[in-house]
């Protein structure tokens, strides 16, 4: 058992009294310290964390975390929701709260078809905005946001999920590829370099173990390489689920980016537990599907039994994580904890689903002792 820092004993004395009174669960390792030698591990915060709404939650992320995604704070639609109104204040409590915990801090997003105002593609007369006009308002937000927190960002997902999931296209259909042509994403890269030079500079995506899409993705991030772009990982979401996609899928995909001389990084972890009638991978935020009771089957809890198929999915995971350790710069959960996670709302609205490693309730589950295990595993001489 690692001893744990009196910082860490504080901090976890913070989370509640019952756990505070019991030694047991005092010794909660945390994943910060049993990764710290193989990637960063983090976790995507809302912003009622830093703003002190949930100060159980603020100990368990400053605690167990050692990098932060803001949520959606950082997204164009919170931070420029009218034509150069900026609202930086709950990005930048997010900001501040990673630097005071020791934490890298993650920027995401700065280009997405999703959760941009509808301003940034119009032009004038109900017309879409010329390519110039759209030019110039990338710059202007890329130099904004991304210069704003010049030096205290790790790294940016500078564009996310740009990459068609099927079709003969390469690339989406989205404003910003219909005005600005395949070019958008290159100009967002030297964009958001010459706006923070020292960040790196991440294209992020979901569905990427799934061959077809990955072949594209493949595609697209050499050419990128090839012209210079400045681009320096790739950020595989990883929204998976308890038998999508095989870990040989996982481990292919690790590889062949970053056989490119990309960094790789898990974005957005997480493994749903719940059925679901869509396809498995495509974490399209658009995607909807009706509810039903039998689609929502763990409102009590999560039986033993499925409990024991997320520890052993996450430890499989987490095993070929370690195995790319050298190419692994982090692994990054979406949500602190099972209660805070999107996919209580997606792609059905209102179920309670159970997809990470903290409960409701704060407490560690079997899958945060099999992670645990994993990496003790991957330690041992
Ligand atoms: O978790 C995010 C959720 O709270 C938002 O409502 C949603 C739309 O902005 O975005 C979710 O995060 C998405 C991320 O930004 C990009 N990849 C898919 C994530 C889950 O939808």
């Amino acid at each position: 058992m690692r001893t744990l820092p009196l910082v860490a004993l504080a901090a976890v004395s913070l989370l509640s009294p019952r756990l505070a009174s019991a030694p047991a669960e005092m010794e909660t390792p945390a994943l910060r310290e049993v990764f710290a030698r193989d990637f960063l591990v983090g976790a995507a915060v809302p912003a009622a964390v830093p703003a002190g709404r949930d100060p159980r939650v603020a100990a368990l992320v400053a605690r167990q975390f050692s990098a932060l995604t803001p949520e959606n704070e950082l997204k164009w639609d919170h931070v420029q929701p009218r034509p150069g109104e900026f609202d930086f204040r709950a990005a930048d409590a997010l900001v501040a709260f990673g630097e005071k915990h020791g934490m890298a801090v993650i920027g995401h997003t700065l280009v997405w078809h999703s959760q941009t105002p509808a301003w940034v593609f119009a032009g004038a007369d109900g017309k879409p905005a010329s390519a110039e006009e759209l030019r110039g308002r990338m710059r202007a937000h890329i130099d904004a946001v991304a210069g704003r927190y010049r030096g205290r960002i790790l790294g940016w997902d500078v564009v996310n999920e740009a990459v068609a999931d099927g079709g003969p296209d390469e690339l989406r259909d989205s404003p910003w590829r219909r005005i600005l042509g395949d070019d958008f994403i290159e100009l967002a890269f030297r964009l958001a370099r010459e706006a923070d030079p020292k960040a790196e500079l991440y294209y992020n995506d979901y569905n990427l173990e799934q061959p077809a899409k990955r072949k594209r993705a493949l595609a697209l991030l050499r050419r990128l390489k090839e012209r210079g772009a400045p681009i320096d990982g790739v950020g595989l979401q990883g929204h998976y689920n308890l038998k999508w996609p095989p870990a040989a899928e996982v481990d292919a995909t690790i590889r062949e980016f970053s056989a490119l001389g990309l960094k790789v990084m898990i974005t957005e972890l997480d493994v749903d537990v719940l059925p679901s009638r869509g396809p498995a991978g495509v974490a399209d935020v658009a995607r909807r599907e009706s509810g039903a009771p039998e689609l929502d089957p763990y409102r009590e809890g999560l039986p033993d039994e499925v409990q024991q198929r997320l520890a052993a999915r996450y430890a499989e995971l987490f095993g070929v994580f370690l195995r790319h350790r050298e190419s692994l710069g982090r692994v990054t959960f979406w949500g602190p904890h099972d209660g805070a996670s999107w996919l209580n709302q997606w792609p059905v609205p209102g179920r309670r689903n159970h997809p990470l490693l903290f409960d409701r309730d704060l407490n560690p589950k079997p899958a945060f002792h099999a992670v645990v295990a994993a990496g003790a595993k991957a330690a041992a001489p």
